[in-house]
């Protein structure tokens, strides 16, 4: 299979992030990718592709350009404020808060953070802007060609919204991949996100447009990040009614649950029917995984990746979250092996 790989990815380098009230190294960290690539390197005979950098316009087709200079500004408003340590926001404007747009590197980082979890350093813009032109030069050969293509990068990308970043997400990957088929000639295209948290970025990007269907699958926001979305009843809006799929499972679900509302999404693609298919690859519904509380195995990844084959549709892999080094390489060469066994059958 065709790896396109952000050999840049590293230059996103947090320190740290608080947890539980204490400071611990970040969960999403540069040694996620050698381990995948590795694993994946033996179980699909992985061709590792260097992106082409296709510019800016692929990822100003998705987030707004004052956001876009803010990512691309952050770090150095933050060093000549004085600060050394990685960039956080401490204060947001939220409701009730009316005082405008203040140009202070603490308040723009406020206005354009969704959440606290997520360091920018030196080189985030540039492991960032590498990570989008990996997904657009992956989205690029498989609309052309048909044959499946895996975008292994970091940082990930479905909590960032058009203007928002967060939850260790800055631009979002999946949907500019979806979005550059749409540009190439594609009229449908379904993004399905089997991460174990909501992909809050995606749905809001593509809410009110009905030509982008988006599903994801993942822990029930009332007691997981993001929270404040992911719920069953949020369905699209205007054109985008009912092109997006929200399936909340209960803390602590298995594969039996899990299947279940993969079956539901599933169906939902065939009733569809797309041209094209991203799925936003985490694989941190994994029982060995850190920060959740799932409890797939190795062997439910390849079911789903044979699934996911059997769809006959072309497909794009994006790599998400999945933070347990001992187990994200197996998992990822799950899914795409399984993928490989079945599709075009
Ligand atoms: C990113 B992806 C705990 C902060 C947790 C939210 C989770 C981000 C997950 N210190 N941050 O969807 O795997
Ligand atoms: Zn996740």
């Amino acid at each position: 299979m065709r790896v396109f790989f952000n050999s840049r990815h590293d230059a996103h380098d947090g320190a740290g992030e608080m947890h539980h009230g204490r400071m611990v190294p970040c969960f999403e960290n540069a040694r996620r990718i050698p381990i995948i690539r590795d694993a994946v390197a033996h179980a699909v005979k992985a061709q590792l592709v260097d992106p082409a950098d296709h510019g800016m316009d692929p990822i100003r087709a998705i987030h707004d350009i004052d956001y876009l200079d803010f990512i691309e500004t952050a770090w150095d408003e933050w060093t000549k404020a004085g600060k050394s340590g990685d960039a956080f926001p401490y204060v947001w404007p939220t409701a009730g808060f009316s005082g405008g747009h203040p140009k202070h590197i603490s308040a723009r980082l406020g206005q354009f953070a969704i959440s606290s979890d997520t360091p920018i350093t030196s080189g985030t813009w540039k492991a960032a802007y590498w990570g989008a032109q990996t997904v657009t030069s992956a989205a690029d050969a498989t609309w052309n060609d048909g044959e499946a293509s895996f975008a292994l990068t970091r940082p990930p990308g479905h909590h960032a919204h058009a203007n928002r970043y967060g939850g260790y997400c800055f631009l979002n990957n999946s949907a500019i991949a979806a979005q550059q088929m749409i540009t190439k000639g594609a009229k449908k295209v379904a993004i399905l996100d089997i991460d174990y948290h909501h992909g809050n970025g995606t749905q809001d990007i593509f809410y009110e447009r009905g030509d982008v269907l988006t599903i994801s699958i993942h822990a029930d926001p009332t007691h997981q990040f993001p929270f404040f979305m992911g719920y069953a009843n949020e369905t699209g809006r205007n054109d985008g009614q009912g092109a997006n799929l929200n399936i909340p499972l209960s803390g602590g679900s298995d594969f039996g649950a899990w299947g279940q509302g993969f079956a539901k999404a599933m169906q939902k693609i065939v009733t569809w029917q797309p041209e094209a298919l991203v799925i936003a690859l985490g694989v941190d519904a994994h029982e060995a995984e850190p920060i959740c509380d799932f409890k797939l195995q190795t062997d439910d990844f390849n079911r789903i990746g044979q699934m996911i084959g059997r769809l006959g549709l072309k497909t794009v892999f994006v790599m998400e979250g999945g933070y347990a080094h001992d187990v994200i390489g197996l998992n990822v060469a799950a899914v795409l092996s399984g993928y490989l066994d079945q599709a075009k059958r």
